[in-house]
């Protein structure tokens, strides 16, 4: 059998995501994870949130909270909104457990031992007024590259540069304000990845079915010169793992704690291992999937995520792999995404720009945003949202392409036949022609899905229900009604099946309103049509079916314009 282990980058915890982010890691993983459980893998589908660093810290000082409170509310915050949009994880797990602590610790006592950690003493910019070193985000000042103001310690949000504290123009502490700054000498622990190099080249050249976004960015750090150098994973922060040597102390370290973006990939590690911890499963149980010695040689492990979250993916992620000696499981396949725009400029989580999970809940159930979005994923280049696209693609995929179908076939058969699958003889010419052209789309539907060509499998599925509408109109049932009842008995048993498989092929994208139409067509039968002549003759002369209410009520242009001036500024 097929064992898929897919992660999805993890949300920093600081607030509530935005469909930007939503496109760009979660939403996807969720559609290959339901995709390959459909077609009867062993799936492992782990998320978490990312709860260390210098966000966590600034976000639970702002709402005012110690930070330990912020990080537990807004999990439960976070894992409401993933399941409201039907996010089917195995395990939500949270970077700042236990396991995660442990596997981290551990992790760092392995590469000690390999000689691939230094220890530097370096300078850091320390805050007099604040009584602390400012890591990070906790200054901020001009970006020395294209003079934006508010330029993070790590990185300029507006040209994205990555930076250190130190690169900034007039720095002033993210805490309090302050310039009273200086310089004073720290010391911290080292990655060398640079010792790596050959081995991570190598690797990443024998991936040849990667993206070209995912190798494009990879190969730009590894040779860029900046990329690969030798980084420092730990920081003076009161939050975070605690530095230490496996389980012993490491002595010069005290205090400190490892850097957000070392122990965060290490979480899908340790996100499994909690998933075995709540299910009162073995440690064998979750190391089937990431020992390769322990069943993880068979595992195809694929990880989505957002172009910035490439290097750390490519890079660092498998340097602390690699480095450790250890059996554990390299991922095999890196599905990685461009931004999603909003309406003429960029989503923002600082500047609460664009439509966030929550709200975007309040305006429609999940779906109609799943697949808006997910036929829009910024694949090949950045994608943008407007309220205009949202209303026509919803509109018309889904009110008047499935929905029509679905509730034309209902309501005509009620009307002649009752809520029954009416008899009618055996299929004809029309049916097989059909029968063959479907064939044909579901196996290039499925080749589009195994290879995450997501908005290819998306034109695919629309095509598949377009050639249903087709059907209807060419086999016109309402017309032989009249002269040939049993001809327009069979048209309509065959649409009816036709209705229980477009549920089935549309619940990765859809799966709610897939639920409901399984519901109103009285069955349980989700099987994949690997043979679809024998798929449309499921639903049985005979059996029953509720006509289902409207699937998807379309938007109509005084939403539309409400909702584009309610989200035209920024949220508070
Ligand atoms: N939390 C950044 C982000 O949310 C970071 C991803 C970590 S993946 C291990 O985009
Ligand atoms: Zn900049």
């Amino acid at each position: 059998m097929n064992r898929y282990l897919i992660t999805s980058a993890i949300p920093y915890i600081n607030g509530i995501k935005h469909l930007g982010n939503l496109v760009g890691s979660q939403l996807p993983a969720d559609l290959f994870a339901r995709y390959q459980r459909a077609r009867g893998a062993e799936v492992m589908f782990i998320c978490a949130t990312d709860e260390h660093g210098t966000p966590a810290e600034l976000a639970a000082a702002k709402a005012g909270k110690p930070v330990e409170e912020y990080c537990a509310d807004m999990w439960h915050v976070q894992k409401d909104l993933s399941d409201k949009f039907r996010l089917s994880f195995d395990h939500f797990g949270r970077s700042s457990s236990a396991r995660n602590r442990k596997l981290t610790q551990h992790f760092a006592g392995k590469l000690a031992d390999n000689g691939l950690i230094e220890e530097v003493v370096e300078k850091q910019v320390y805050s007099n007024a604040d009584g602390r070193f400012l890591p990070d985000r906790y200054i901020e000042g001009t970006c020395p590259d294209c003079g934006y103001e508010n330029a993070r310690g790590d990185q300029c949000e507006e040209c994205t540069k990555q930076l250190d504290p130190t690169d900034l123009i007039n720095p002033r502490s993210a805490v309090s304000g302050s310039t009273d700054l200086e310089t004073r000498e720290t010391r911290h622990l080292y990655l060398r990845q640079s010792a790596l190099r050959d081995k991570l080249d190598a690797w990443i050249d024998s991936k040849k079915d990667w993206p070209v976004l995912t190798t494009s960015i990879a190969k730009k750090w590894l040779h860029d010169g900046d990329g690969l150098r030798d980084r420092g994973i730990t920081r003076d922060l009161d939050w975070g793992v605690p530095v230490q040597r496996g389980d012993a102390k490491w002595p010069g370290m005290e205090g400190k704690v490892f850097y957000v973006w070392f122990d965060a990939p290490i979480e899908y590690i340790g996100a499994t291992a909690e998933w075995a911890d709540t299910n009162k499963l073995l440690d064998s149980d979750w190391e089937r999937w990431w020992r390769t010695e322990k069943g993880a040689e068979n595992v195809r492990y694929v990880q989505f995520m957002g172009k910035d979250n490439v290097p750390f993916h490519t890079l660092s992620f498998p340097a602390t792999i690699m480095g450790s000696g250890e059996d554990w499981k390299l991922v095999d396949y890196i599905k990685s995404f461009n931004y999603l725009n909003y309406d003429g400029g960029q989503f923002s989580t600082s500047q609460g720009r664009g439509v966030f999970m929550d709200q975007a809940l309040e305006l429609l159930p999940a779906d109609y945003w799943r697949w808006w979005l997910l036929s829009h994923a910024p694949e090949n280049s950045d994608s943008e949202f407007t309220w205009e696209n949202f209303q026509q693609g919803v509109n018309k995929d889904l009110a008047d392409v499935l929905g029509n179908f679905v509730s034309r076939v209902t309501k005509f058969c009620r009307s002649k036949f009752g809520e029954i699958v009416p008899e009618g003889g055996a299929f004809g010419d029309v049916e097989n022609a059909l029968i063959a052209d479907l064939t044909a789309k579901i196996r290039t539907y499925e080749a589009h899905m195994e290879a995450i060509e997501i908005r290819k499998a998306t034109a695919e599925l629309r095509a598949i229900w377009v050639a249903g509408n087709e059907y209807l109109q060419t086999a016109a049932p309402w017309a032989a009604f009249k002269t040939d009842p049993d001809a327009a008995a069979m048209v309509i048993r065959l649409s009816l099946n036709l209705i229980r498989l477009y549920a089935v092929l549309s619940a990765p994208f859809i799966p709610d309103a897939a639920a409901s139409i399984l519901t109103a067509m009285h069955t349980k039968n989700t099987d994949w049509p690997d043979n679809v002549a024998q798929a449309l003759n499921t639903l049985q002369a005979g059996d029953t079916f509720t006509v289902p209410d409207v699937l998807f009520a379309k938007i109509s242009d005084e939403d539309r314009e409400n909702w584009q001036e309610r989200f035209a500024g920024t949220r508070d």
